[in-house]
């Protein structure tokens, strides 16, 4: 069934879904940080989604956040640290029986935004499709992925692991039942490889093929093995340094989101990825030194 979609974050993967929801029929509309950020939208009136070498322009809508109410559907695709600065002025638009979906990389920005909603469902969601922005509105599908979705704990019935509406065409969508599982799983590769590629300055790959960063990662992800023991959380067959090495390899010749905020001079998403490990060590009364010091490194050294 048509939906109407709103959708607070308009960077790759907020681009990406835009495109694929109004595709399928969904009636489609940015919630626009600011009116420089609104005309610049209006001045091209669509979506550009650029997929091998083809592109498809996908006529939305767009808003402002203190005007677009009221929001049935919402999908949250800002970056981690924004989520609730952004969710603010737009809260009391969203109707009680929305669905609202939080889709960002990191942890805790999705029980932040739960919490800061309730009683509305939240969907959260996990992504590996590769998108780019190659111009602001203009998405480039680097690579096709998955996205697993799942309702977060703190919803007070029993929901579906999808959201009924969302349904982007062509993009991989398969429920989750154990979303905040998933999560975890995508945190401690990030952990592992986002922070050690801002700090050596390095593709992913490198992080495998040279010793020294091949060691420094596995220290990282022993102490991620140690918490996740600790807090009875099995996350992987093997040691993380496994699933790690596996993934910097698969993506070696990326560079991590994190080391491309840092190149661009952004804020990273570094509080909600070891942050958050840093935060639920503490409360399990463990010191995790090397992720310790990462942290306190890229804090003194990037925005
Ligand atoms: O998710 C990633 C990112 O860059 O944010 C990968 C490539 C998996 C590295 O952690």
């Amino acid at each position: 069934m048509a939906a109407h979609w709103h959708i607070l974050g308009a960077g790759s993967i907020g681009c990406l879904w835009a495109a694929h929801l109004a595709k399928a029929g969904h009636q489609v509309t940015l919630i626009l940080r600011s009116p420089e950020r609104l005309d610049t939208f209006n001045a091209k009136g669509a979506v550009v989604l650029e997929s091998e070498d083809t592109h498809h322009y996908y006529p939305v809508d767009a808003c402002l956040p203190d005007n677009c109410g009221p929001i049935s559907n919402l999908l949250i695709t800002t970056k981690a640290y924004d989520t609730l600065p952004a969710l603010e002025p737009v809260a009391s638009q969203i109707r009680q029986d929305a669905c609202v979906v939080v889709m960002q990389n990191g942890m805790g920005a999705q029980q932040e935004a739960a919490t800061r909603l309730a009683p509305i469902n939240v969907w959260a969601a996990s992504t590996t499709d590769g998108a780019w922005l190659k111009a602001p509105f203009h998405v480039v599908f680097a690579g096709s992925g998955e996205t697993k979705a799942g309702p977060l704990s703190q919803a007070t019935t029993a929901l579906p692991a999808i959201p009924p509406e969302l349904t982007p065409s062509d993009l991989t969508l398969v429920a989750d039942e154990q979303i905040e599982l998933s999560l975890w799983r995508k945190l401690a590769i990030n952990c592992a490889i986002n922070p050690l590629t801002a700090f050596y300055d390095c593709r992913n790959g490198e992080l495998t093929e040279d010793p020294e960063k091949f060691q420094h990662m596995s220290r990282v992800c022993a102490e991620i093995d140690q918490l996740c023991q600790q807090l009875n959380l099995q996350l992987f067959d093997g040691p993380a340094i496994q699933q790690a090495e596996s993934v910097a390899r698969a993506t070696g010749a990326n560079f991590s989101s994190m080391l491309q905020d840092v190149r661009h001079q952004r804020k990273t998403e570094l509080d909600y990825i070891t942050g958050y490990l840093l935060q639920k060590a503490k409360q399990a009364g463990l010191t995790l030194p090397e992720n310790q010091k990462l942290y306190e490194h890229l804090k003194e050294t990037t925005k």
